[in-house]
């Protein structure tokens, strides 16, 4: 059988500009490094938490303050990139004299960090934005990485679950390559990939039922009621614990998946973050025909006022987030 396309090539092929290009490349290098330091961490004492939280007050592990350091050595390096934010750093971060490269990188180095010691799938989340051409040579500020998902100029994740995958849009469709380990090659592996129109799965935290809104409740009981309620079809729930698990399933089978805003104390709107978690997440499922939405207003129109905002978000198949909006954007 003929070796399916390297990422290199593909890139090469897709006419992208070469900073864009190696910026890729460069985000695809550290996460072949932290596919292997998770995979590796049950062998050299990384499985656990550390005595310190982030910047959202969330216990660290070992391996999200890795992931977040092979970032900033591989990519850091890149030309293509004048800075880095991330969700385990408070402040962005610039290496001294490179502020003049075109783009700027944001990311979740390890999504889903609490599946690690349960060898479940966990994943890293990037989006690259670009710099406005005046600013491209001056030091960089917080605002410039204020922009609405709308504006990226690539988009991905990678999945270290049973393979390791490397899933990313350039903003025309959506193509996922999987590690090789025999050459740690990324091979095309699922071009042009689509959201089924179709799905009989919905992915929410039901624990929290107690504290949702009443449009939430009244969406997911109507899933629940199956074929003998409104929405007239048997549903299946999946919960992953790591978005990037449940986006990818997304995007091979369908379905949705909810993190609504609820009364608990802090998640007013939600828990995940818009401009490292959902922004990337809701325009690639655009790239690959479905939507992503706060309940009205699509995640991608929104402007982040702050580097770690957080915004409620429903993403999937395009019809279901419409059903969807229909219960949770009436409720007030
Ligand atoms: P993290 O970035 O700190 O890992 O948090 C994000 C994760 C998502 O991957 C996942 O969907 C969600 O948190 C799970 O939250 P919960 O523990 O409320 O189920
Ligand atoms: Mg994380």
């Amino acid at each position: 059988m003929t070796q399916p396309t390297t990422l290199a090539d593909f890139l090469q092929d897709a006419g992208i500009p070469a900073a864009l290009r190696e910026g890729l490349l460069s985000v695809a290098d550290a996460c072949r490094d932290i596919a292997d330091r998770v995979e590796r961490a049950p062998l050299t004492g990384h499985l656990g938490a550390l005595q310190q939280s982030n910047v959202q007050g969330e216990t660290q592990k070992a391996l999200d303050v890795i992931a977040n350091d092979i970032f900033l050595d591989v990519c850091g390096a890149s030309s293509a990139f004048a800075a880095l934010a991330s969700e385990e750093m408070e402040q962005l971060w610039a290496r001294e004299g490179r502020s003049d490269g075109p783009y700027l990188l944001v990311f979740d180095p390890l999504d889903g960090s609490s599946n690690i010691e349960i060898s479940a799938p966990v994943g890293t989340i990037f989006s690259i934005l670009p710099r406005l051409d005046d600013r491209i040579g001056g030091t960089v500020l917080e605002a410039e990485f204020l922009q609405p998902g709308s504006r990226q100029a690539a988009a991905g994740y990678a999945l270290y679950g049973a393979q390791t995958l490397f899933v990313f849009s350039v903003g025309s469709g959506v193509a996922g390559f999987t590690l090789d380990r025999a050459d740690g090659s990324w091979r095309l592996t699922h071009p042009d990939m689509r959201v089924p129109p179709l799905s009989a799965e919905y992915a929410i935290n039901a624990a929290h039922r107690r504290h949702w809104d009443p449009g939430i409740l009244s969406y997911v009981e109507a899933c629940e009621a199956g074929a003998s309620g409104p929405l007239g079809r048997d549903r299946n729930m999946r919960w992953s614990g790591a978005m990037v698990a449940d986006v990818h399933r997304i995007l091979v089978r369908g379905g949705v998946f909810l993190y609504p805003a609820d009364r608990r104390p802090g998640q007013a709107a939600g828990k995940l973050r818009l401009l490292y978690e959902c922004a990337p997440a809701g325009w690639l499922i655009e790239q690959a025909g479905g939507r992503a939405s706060d309940s009205r207003t699509a995640i991608t129109a929104i402007r982040p006022g702050t580097l770690h905002q957080r915004v409620p978000i429903a993403l999937g198949s395009a019809d279901e987030i419409a059903t969807f909006e229909t219960y949770a954007g009436a409720e007030d």
